[in-house]
């Protein structure tokens, strides 16, 4: 059993270092939700209607800004207070994946301005740690959180093996002000070796100090409190298992949560393309979710 599966999401959030991390753990444990709602329409009226619909049942409402075709800032206001009034967080599924310098320009600036309304937006880990550096260089005085892609829940993806180990572990690196998790379809932060002899021995290298990192930043594992804590958030979520014709492939709640102890699952069709029923679904989906996680916890 992975550790972090084993507390309650309202446990993990008194604990959480990240500010948008500790409100999404909080929202979960209030709302008892751990589905994020994916609204991929393509006008503010559509966006906006389905996140009123369904926003009271959602932990968190997960956007792509760049396929709003009338998008504006007085809309990402108008998210804002919607996630404020029915308390959820917005996370922009932005994916970026440059070098330093230019992610933070289009984190910051440019038509959508992301830093100025989304809690939490992720990246590619691709072009190595200088992404994170940029994007928290903007973020992080904001308290906004990080996602790195760890694992892709598409046909044939590119993201598993060796790359998603250095996925995490550039994560550990970083540090734990402001990548808060990862994109992924399994636990994938597996404690490494050197924090489990750490756990057991209260030391690393041999220094002997109960707190010591174990990257020399102060970041690694030391004691209950320095534990380690990563969001799994999960795209690709049906209510049976399956996919679409351009290699999206879906699973079910239960597998995502109870048998990989993902944290949240994303469910894009499966809610919006129900048509006059969203609200409906949306509960089906946060049921399964919860009573899932609630089984993880029993074991
Ligand atoms: P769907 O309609 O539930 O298939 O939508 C899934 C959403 O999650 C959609 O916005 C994708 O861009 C997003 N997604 C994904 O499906 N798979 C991934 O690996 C990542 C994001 Br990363």
């Amino acid at each position: 059993m992975h550790p972090t599966t084993i507390k309650t999401y309202a446990e993990r959030a008194k604990l959480h270092p990240n500010p948008t991390a500790r409100r999404l753990l909080e929202i979960m444990e209030r709302k008892k939700s751990n589905l994020a709602v994916s609204v991929d329409v393509t006008t503010v009226k559509e966006v906006l209607d389905i996140v009123r619909s369904v926003g009271t049942k959602v932990c968190c409402v997960k956007t792509h800004c760049d396929i709003i075709q009338d998008f504006t800032l007085d809309f990402a206001k108008e998210l804002v207070r919607l996630s404020q009034q029915m308390d959820f967080i917005i996370f922009e599924d932005r994916k970026f994946a440059d070098i330093g310098n230019t992610v933070t320009l289009q984190y910051s600036a440019g038509l959508h301005r992301i830093s100025s309304w989304a809690d939490l937006t992720n990246a590619h880990p691709l072009p190595g740690p200088g992404i994170i550096s940029g994007l928290s260089s903007v973020g992080q005085p904001l308290g906004r959180g990080l996602l790195l892609l760890a694992e892709m829940s598409s046909k044939d993806n590119l993201a598993t093996g060796q790359y998603t180990t250095e996925a995490v572990q550039m994560a550990r690196q970083a540090g734990r002000g402001f990548v808060v998790g990862f994109i992924a379809m399994n636990r994938v932060d597996i404690p490494s070796p050197v924090s489990k002899i750490q756990k057991v021995n209260g030391m690393v290298n041999g220094h002997g100090h109960g707190n010591a990192s174990v990257n020399g930043n102060g970041n690694g594992y030391g004691g209950d409190k320095e534990m380690e804590d990563y969001l799994i958030l999960t795209p690709g979520v049906q209510l049976s298992k399956g996919g679409d014709t351009l290699g999206q492939q879906y699973r079910t709640p239960h597998q995502v949560i109870f048998d990989s102890g993902c944290d949240v699952i994303i469910v894009g069709r499966g809610i919006y393309a129900v048509k006059g029923k969203e609200a409906e679904v949306a509960e089906e989906y946060r049921k399964a979710a919860w009573e899932a996680y609630e089984r993880r916890l029993r074991c």
